[in-house]
């Protein structure tokens, strides 16, 4: 049976770093979580410590659009009407220039950061409209708006999830639905080391001494853009730690 006083929050990307910070936050305030991401036992063991009543999990890719159809679509009835998603699922691969950077590797950012994001929002939408309730939060990033060496497809692809996120505002203009770009800066997860394929030291010492951002610090985030009053809406936030700040331009000499 649905509980009509506990929301649904489905978030991609759940099984490490800010989206399981995220999951945590939402189930200790009430809410009903879908948790989702590739690692199936990762999520599981997050949904024993959530509470398995109020969490479901569904392990798939976000690049497989069939998959994100088959999991998303004809959810059990207490998970089915989705107040806030949140497309957290995402990462970066390498820091080498373009020209030494690997295809693949770009490919893969595109296909997760954008089009995963995509399949998800697509998905969800018709029903969020049709229930009058929805909110859409979108992970960006610094990166989206600040170059930095070997930012490039990186950052390109969160520069796509900041003008989608602002032109799917305006695509649902008078719906009621609200659209949120969050946009962390430096934050300690499991990002780097994905980014460092798997070079946890490298990891480490980007972090040391740096006070990066917690994934708790954007749980908090998510939860207030999520429960501001229903006529607000938190289009932007870019966020960094204290200690990051921006670099002059740089000018080569021959
Ligand atoms: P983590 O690496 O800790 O978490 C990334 C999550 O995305 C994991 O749960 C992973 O799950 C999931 N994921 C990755 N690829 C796929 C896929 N193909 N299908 C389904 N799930 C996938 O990183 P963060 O928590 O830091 O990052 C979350 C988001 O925040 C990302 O979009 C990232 O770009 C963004 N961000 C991060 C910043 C940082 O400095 N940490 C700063 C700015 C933005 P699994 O591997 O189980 O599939
Ligand atoms: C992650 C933050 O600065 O590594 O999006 O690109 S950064």
């Amino acid at each position: 049976m649905n509980q009509p006083n506990k929301k649904v929050i489905c978030i991609t990307g759940a099984s490490s770093g800010f989206g399981t910070a995220t999951a945590k936050k939402f189930i200790q305030n009430g809410w009903n979580c879908i948790i989702t991401g590739r690692r199936q036992e990762r999520l599981e063991s997050l949904a024993k410590e959530l509470g398995e009543e109020n969490t479901l999990t569904l392990a798939f890719d976000v690049t497989d659009n069939k998959a994100v159809e088959k999991n998303l679509s004809n959810l059990p009835e207490k998970f089915s009407k989705i107040s806030v998603l949140v497309n957290n699922a995402g990462l970066a691969l390498g820091l080498e220039p373009a020209q030494r950077c690997d295809l693949q590797d770009w490919e893969t950012m595109i296909d997760t950061n954008i089009k995963g994001l995509l399949y998800c929002t697509r998905l969800l939408l018709p029903k969020m409209i049709k229930q009058e309730e929805g909110h859409i939060i979108n992970l960006g990033s610094v990166a989206a708006t600040n170059p930095y060496f070997g930012g490039n497809t990186y950052g390109a692809t969160k520069a796509f999830v900041r003008q989608f996120s602002r032109n799917l505002r305006t695509d649902l203009h008078g719906t009621g639905l609200r659209v949120t770009n969050i946009e962390p800066g430096l934050a300690e997860s499991e990002f780097s080391i994905v980014r460092f394929k798997g070079d946890k030291e490298k990891a480490d010492n980007l972090y040391k001494g740096a006070h990066p951002i917690t994934p708790n610090d954007i749980a908090d985030m998510i939860y207030w853009v999520a429960t501001t009053p229903k006529h607000i809406n938190i289009n932007n936030i870019e966020v960094m730690p204290t200690s990051q700040s921006w670099s002059p331009l740089q000018v080569y000499k021959s």
